[in-house]
């Protein structure tokens, strides 16, 4: 591993360029590679520590270098991975992250150059209750995205997916509408999750259990079961349903109707309880005691969408809350009500929820620059860390279209350097980018077939390497930034999932990466 962490991409000309090094590189280089000439040299800052890394470290900036080429950072016996300086440094990242989502559809034939396979998990699937029983009905609930390396679909994360990609389409100086026709697929699964006789939905689809890592999607043949509806995925389905209707105007009113129809089991359902997988499953459980950020985000959906009062009345009462993971949601529904309820929306409302965004962007701000490597999970490195990171970068760009006191947009893209190796690990956490990049994803049709799927991103590290016994056996005892191992054994820091690529799409996008 090089020891001077940089984007092993590269940059643009005008972006902000940083590196991370040993505390002993006190001067270093900027050698071009063709010709091993230095066009550029300096010193690098003050010592630093690094809470997350356990390291001093110094950092070099040499963010006045514009000339265009192909680059490595010098300093000593130090050295980083090679890098360009380009006006497209990316190359197609951005579409590659977009096309995992093609590699994850599940009941169809999937033309996939080697991970192609037949239409898998096409069978009805039997409806069980809380107690894992049969309840004699079955469904066709086929379609929509594998959720991660198992082949589980489940709604709430596919909420978040959906919305971010939606978004990330709204939010792109260069939109492109190819992102419509891939999210439509995980639309159409979705509203087969939703119960026709009460607009509750469904939690989750998937076999009992999870099945050989080595399995093809085809090759998981048994019985499919659908777990009760749950409050979080009703909601999160009024909200993302209703988010989807203003982008596909001929199927508006289909959409309207399903998302209200789910609303209204909420508002007849006050209590419902928490999911938890019924005896007997034990695949992803996605379990949130609360469910009121995501009957906010829903309000504020179908608020805009229809402009109804009784959704207005709902927000003006409710907790306002943010988040843009899947357990937390409230700030799909505070820019849903920033951005579109135009001279609908309460103006004191309005104030309480752009101080409630700057202020999270805020808090997020302050720990980047705090952090040697500029990004904001201080010392909080959790399962799927690289979502949080996504999220944060996403935040600030929501953030910034409504202050301009801080520079979010370099902030944000901080945390893209870091997912392509601007890290302690000198790690690309995302598969076929860099100079290494994440090979050994704990996904299934990656380890069947021994080739690695691009375009991928990783969860990344986790502190808390008792979470599965790869990472225990390799980080046990690191500091958090440390604690990944790229071993398609560790669930918990090297799997992949539909709702870790989406941030980082909606970021990529909105910088024009
Ligand atoms: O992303 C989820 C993470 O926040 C949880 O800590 C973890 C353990 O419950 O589960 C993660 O989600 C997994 C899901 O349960 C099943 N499919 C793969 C998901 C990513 O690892
Ligand atoms: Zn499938």
């Amino acid at each position: 591993m090089e020891s001077i962490h940089i984007n092993q991409l590269g940059y643009r000309p005008n972006d902000k360029k940083k590196a991370v090094l040993p505390v002993d590189a006190v001067e270093f280089d900027v050698v071009r590679i063709c010709d091993n000439d230095v066009l550029y040299s300096s010193k690098t800052g003050e010592p630093r520590y690094s809470f997350a890394s356990g390291e001093i470290v110094r950092i070099a900036d040499f963010s006045e270098l514009t000339e265009l080429g192909e680059y490595k950072v010098v300093s000593g016996e130090n050295q980083s991975y090679p890098f360009v300086i380009d006006e497209n440094p990316y190359g197609n990242l951005s579409q590659a992250v977009l096309e995992f989502f093609h590699y994850q559809k599940c009941g169809v034939n999937l033309d996939a150059d080697e991970w192609s396979h037949a239409a898998c998990h096409a069978s009805l699937a039997h409806v069980i209750d809380k107690n894992g029983v049969k309840t004699g009905e079955k469904k066709d609930v086929s379609g929509g995205w594998h959720d991660a390396g198992d082949y589980g679909r489940y709604i709430v994360p596919a909420a978040q997916t959906v919305a971010q990609l939606l978004l990330a389409y709204e939010h792109s100086p260069n939109p492109d509408p190819v992102v419509l026709n891939i999210v439509w697929f995980e639309i159409e699964w979705m509203l087969k999750m939703q119960d026709k006789k009460t607009g509750g939905v469904y939690h989750k689809v998937s076999c009992h259990n999870f099945d050989a890592l080595d399995e093809m999607p085809d090759d998981e043949k048994e019985e499919l079961v659908i777990c009760p509806i749950s409050a979080t995925a009703t909601a999160d389905f009024a909200a993302s349903i209703a988010l989807a209707s203003r982008f596909y105007a001929e199927r508006e009113e289909e959409l309207l109707n399903a998302a209200t129809r789910a609303w209204q089991w909420c508002i007849d359902n006050p209590q419902a309880s928490n999911f938890k997988n019924p005896p007997g499953v034990n695949t992803g459980g996605y379990g949130d005691p609360d469910c009121e950020d995501e009957r906010f985000w829903a309000a504020c959906e179908l608020f805009v969408a229809t402009g109804d009062e009784k959704y207005h009345n709902y927000i003006q009462s409710a907790e306002l809350s943010t988040g843009l993971g899947w357990r937390d949601m409230g700030t799909f529904g505070l820019i849903a009500y920033l951005l579109h309820t135009g001279d609908k929306a309460d103006p004191e409302l309005k104030q309480l929820m752009k101080h409630r965004l700057m202020f999270a962007a805020q808090d997020i701000y302050k720990v980047c620059k705090s952090d040697p490597y500029g990004i904001s999970l201080g010392t909080n490195y959790r399962w799927g860390s690289n979502m949080d990171v996504a999220n944060n970068a996403m935040t600030m760009l929501l953030a910034g279209l409504f202050e301009k006191t801080a520079d979010y947009q370099a902030a944000a893209l901080e945390h893209i350097n870091y997912l392509l190796g601007k890290n302690a690990l000198s790690q690309s956490y995302i598969s076929g980018f860099g100079s290494k990049p994440m090979k050994n994803p704990h996904h299934r049709p990656s380890v069947a077939v021994g080739k690695t799927v691009p375009g991928m991103v990783a969860g990344g590290p986790n502190g808390n390497t008792r979470a599965d016994s790869a990472l225990h056996q390799h980080c046990s005892g690191m500091p958090p930034m440390k604690c990944y191992v790229d071993h398609i054994d560790s669930c918990a820091s090297n799997e992949i999932a539909i709702y870790w690529n989406s941030p980082v799409y909606f970021v990529l996008s909105f910088l024009g990466l």
